[in-house]
Parts: structure tokens; sequence; C-alpha cells
């Protein structure tokens, strides 16, 4: 089965990698769904939802700066280091990359990740939380009001019952219809659309591989499964890229 993977990665001239919240756990952040995991201490409605956030705005923007503190302490993990490095051998080899990323710690890209397609925001920028159409677009260290309209500003990231960044979310279905290897790196694949982007590079045709400890709703639309972690896995499938570089 190594074997069929490694031949699969060689021969791909487009490699998609999408990720989940197991990507951060080697790097002590903790996930939404896992046994302690945050949607078993919080509920996803209260906390990442507007419904939420107008109920108790204070609540939800302490629980975000929580989790802000988390992820400046956290550091990208092996896993992370491992697609960095993975984006920038397709590209020495002439092969198309993609990473679809749910998860919105930023650890790829200070892993070194270039290309990052960010399906849920990201928690580093703030944005209006009315954002009508001259209100200041998502920024870093942002002020605790828009300086335009007077309104709280809120984290960057796509809240349930909202929509996910059109033209981004476009860009990740295009790499999925693709994708001659699509690699599932560390979700429950619960969320929709974005869990979605799996069954389009299936049905298409791609090679699937699903990196995960544990087995997932989505288990039996994989080709090959690595039951393991993504820090252990992921420096495993970049051994397997041949060609010197
Ligand atoms: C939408 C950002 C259109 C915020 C997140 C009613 C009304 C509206 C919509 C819906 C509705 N009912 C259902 C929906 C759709 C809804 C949805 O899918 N709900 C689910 C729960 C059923 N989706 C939405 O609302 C989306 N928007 O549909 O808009 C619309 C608009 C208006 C009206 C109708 C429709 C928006 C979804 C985005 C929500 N935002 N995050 C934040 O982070 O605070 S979701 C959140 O879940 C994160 O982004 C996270 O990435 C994502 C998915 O979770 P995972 O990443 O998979 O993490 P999880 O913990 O679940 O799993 C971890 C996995 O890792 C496990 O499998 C574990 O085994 C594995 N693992 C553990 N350790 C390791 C590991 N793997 C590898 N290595 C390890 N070491």
């Amino acid at each position: 089965m190594q074997n069929a993977l490694q031949e699969r990665i060689n021969q791909a001239n487009h490699i998609v990698v999408f990720t989940g919240a197991g990507m951060s756990a080697e790097s002590g952040i903790a996930t939404f769904r896992d046994p302690g995991g945050l949607w078993q201490r919080f509920s996803p409605q209260e906390l990442a939802s507007m419904d939420g956030f107008l109920a108790n705005p204070e609540r939800v923007l302490e629980w975000y700066e929580y989790r802000k503190k988390v992820i400046t302490e956290a550091n990208p993990n092996a896993g992370h280091k491992a697609i960095a490095e993975l984006e920038l051998r397709c590209r020495d080899l002439g092969k198309e990359f993609t990473l679809v990323t749910q998860n919105v710690d930023r650890l790829h890209q200070r892993a070194g990740s270039v290309n990052v397609l960010e399906v849920h925001g990201n928690l580093e920028e703030n944005k209006c939380s009315v954002g009508k159409s001259d209100c200041e677009k998502p920024i870093v260290d942002a002020p605790a009001n828009c300086p335009v309209c007077g309104a709280l500003m809120r984290p960057n990231v796509v809240w349930f019952g909202e929509n996910l960044p059109a033209e981004v979310f476009a860009k990740a279905e295009l790499a999925s219809q693709d994708a001659d290897v699509f690699i599932s790196v560390g979700t429950s694949a619960e969320v929709y659309p974005a869990a979605g982007l799996p069954l389009v590079a299936r049905q298409r045709g791609a090679y699937m591989v699903e990196v995960n400890p544990d087995e997932t709703v989505q288990s039996m639309y994989f080709h090959h499964t690595i039951r393991n972690t993504s820090a252990v896995a992921l420096p495993e499938v970049l051994t397997m890229l041949e060609g010197d570089v």
C-alpha cells in the first residue's frame, strides 16, 4: 500500500492537502470534537455564532482572546513543517500544490506554508461586527471598536450560519476538482460546506489519503488510510516524494 501511495504522489500533477484541528493537536491546541475538545467544554452556538456574539459579546470576545493566547504560545509541529516543505518541493518539481485549511491558528503560515486557503478565516485579524461597505477591512491589532461606525470589532473567523469567504472557497473547490492526490489531515469532516471538498475530489477521481489516528464519517471514501498523528505521518509522506531538488 505504501508503494501505491508513493507512486501516486510522484505521478501527481496536483497535490491538495486539506487540514483540520487535528493538525494542531501536537502543537498543544485543543481540537473541537475530541474528548476534552473545545465543543465538549463550550457550545459552538454560544461561542462561534453571530447569535452568541450578539447575546453576550464580552463572553465570545473573551473566549477568542483565550484561544489567541493559546495559539501565540504554540509552535508549528513537524506536520506543519512537512506540509510547508512539500509545497516547496512540489513547486521545484513543477507540480501544483494547494493547501486548504479549516484552521484559524495560522500555524501553517508560521511553519512556512505560502499559499494557504483559509476557508474558515483566521484569528489574527479582526473585522467590524456590522461591516457596512465603508467599514474597515479585516485588520491585525484592531481597536475594540470599528474606527468607521463604532461597532464592536470581532474575530475574522467564519461562525456557524455564516457563509465562507466566497473567493477562497471557490479556489478550494477548483483545487479539489483538479487534485490527482487529495490528503485529508486531522479533520472529523463534520462541518460543511468545507467537509464537501474531499467528496468533490473523490468524485473527480483523486487518489484519496486520510491521515487521522481515528476513523471518521468519511473514512470509507479514502483509498489509503494512515492511522497515525499528523506530526508523525506527514514527515513520512514527504519522504515518498522523489526527485532531487
Ligand atoms: C454555512 C471557525 C451557509 C470558528 C468553524 C444551520 C444553520 C446554518 C448552517 C448550518 C446549520 N446546520 C448545519 C449547518 C452547516 C454548518 C455545519 O456544518 N454544522 C455542522 C456542525 C453540522 N456549517 C456552517 O454553519 C458553515 N456555514 O453553512 O453557511 C449558510 C449560511 C446561512 C444559513 C445557512 C447556511 C460555517 C461553518 C464554519 C464554522 N466555523 N470554525 C472558530 O474556529 O472558532 S468550525 C470548526 O470546525 C473549525 O473550523 C474546525 O476546523 C472545523 C471542523 O472541525 P475539525 O477541524 O474537523 O476538528 P474536529 O475537532 O472536529 O476533529 C479533529 C480531528 O482530528 C478528529 O477526527 C481527530 O480524530 C483528529 N485528530 C486528533 N488529534 C490528531 C488528529 N489528527 C491528526 N493528528 C493528530 N494529532
